[in-house]
């Protein structure tokens, strides 16, 4: 049977993007080249990467992503500028405006020097607390800075590239009181006229959480906000819980039957929603790598993409392209 072209079966939808490496852009070569028309480095773009020590930038892995991804006229998605993780020390030396200082630095380093080539900047990566009671969680940027870091990081990120389109990011945004406190932080900052242009939900999800409904009840409350939405991290785990004491060593029909289900729910809203879905981004490429395997059971088998081990098309994948 012919193998359709993702990108091609949603050229009138929306932009269809794989997290990499610079790395397995080569591994992956066939299939980046015929289904996907977006890039996100996977990790190459994160501060200890990319700016390891003070006034030390190494460009190099994320060059090699982005260079690929210019060749074969593919859109780069930037991730990210302020995060909690990947962060080495040294940034939270000092008072708040030497800080602050660094993370101008880094922002019109990093932004400046991929100008023009990356469109979209994930400039501010899961800030909000998992704790009902809590709203901004707590990590140095926050704990020293407060909001301010994160309005400074979007206007300092649009200085630097005035026609990148810029993310607020996070995981579990199907969550509803998770998703409230987005609409509230998206909303103040959209109220003092900060450049932000959307929200990035994530979609790490489980066979068990979150349901296509609260996707769908997720995109139409950040819609009201006039900003766009990309699914930025897409993958769905054949575990019915994070921590289930199993580790398949081969997939169980049952289950690669469920997640085919849930991405063919997923999609037929994310394609209801064209226009402000405007992009949706797989957190890899085949069940042959997939950042699962380590997390949060190092050494556990996961299936969680739409290509199999050996890079042929899942049930998952035939089921979101047939519509
Ligand atoms: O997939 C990434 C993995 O290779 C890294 O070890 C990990 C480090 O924290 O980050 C992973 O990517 C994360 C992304 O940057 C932000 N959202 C959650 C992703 C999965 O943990």
């Amino acid at each position: 049977m012919e193998i359709p072209s993702l990108k091609e079966v949603y050229k009138d939808y929306f932009p269809i993007g794989a997290a990499v490496s610079h790395l397995n852009i080569y591994t992956y070569e066939d299939l980046l080249k015929k289904h996907f028309n977006s890039l996100t480095p996977e990790n190459q773009m994160k501060w200890e990467v990319i700016h390891p020590k003070p006034y030390v930038y190494d460009f190099g892995p994320a060059d090699e992503i982005v260079d690929f991804a210019m060749k074969n006229g593919m859109k780069v998605r930037g991730h990210t500028l302020v995060w909690h993780n990947q962060t080495p020390g040294w940034v939270y030396a000092g008072t708040k405006d030497e800080i602050l200082a660094r993370l101008k630095e880094h922002i019109y380093e990093v932004v400046g020097h991929y100008k023009g080539k990356v469109y979209a900047w994930d400039v501010v990566n899961e800030a909000l607390s998992d704790n009902p009671n809590e709203f901004l969680r707590k990590a140095p940027w926050y704990d020293i800075c407060g909001e301010e870091v994160i309005e400074k990081a979007f206007i300092w990120a649009n200085e630097a590239d005035p026609n990148a389109k810029l993310f607020y990011n996070d995981y579990n945004l199907e969550d509803p009181i998770k998703r409230e406190k987005a609409y509230q932080l998206v909303k103040r900052l959209k109220e003092k006229g900060i450049p932000i242009h959307g929200v990035g939900i994530q979609g790490h999800w489980t066979l068990a959480w979150p349901t296509p409904k609260m996707l769908e009840d997720s995109i139409k409350r950040f819609s009201e906000l006039g900003v766009e939405v990309q699914i930025t991290e897409f993958d769905i785990s054949i575990y019915y819980d994070r921590n289930e004491n199993n580790n398949f060593k081969v997939p169980p029909d049952d289950r690669i039957e469920k997640q085919a289900q849930l991405y063919k729910q997923a999609f037929e809203i994310l394609r209801k929603y064209r226009g402000v879905v405007t992009g949706v981004t797989f957190w890899g490429v085949a069940d042959d790598y997939t950042w699962l395997y380590f997390w949060p059971v190092r050494g556990r088998e996961d299936y969680p993409l739409l290509f199999d081990k050996n890079h042929n098309p899942k049930k998952a994948f035939w089921e979101i392209v047939r519509f």
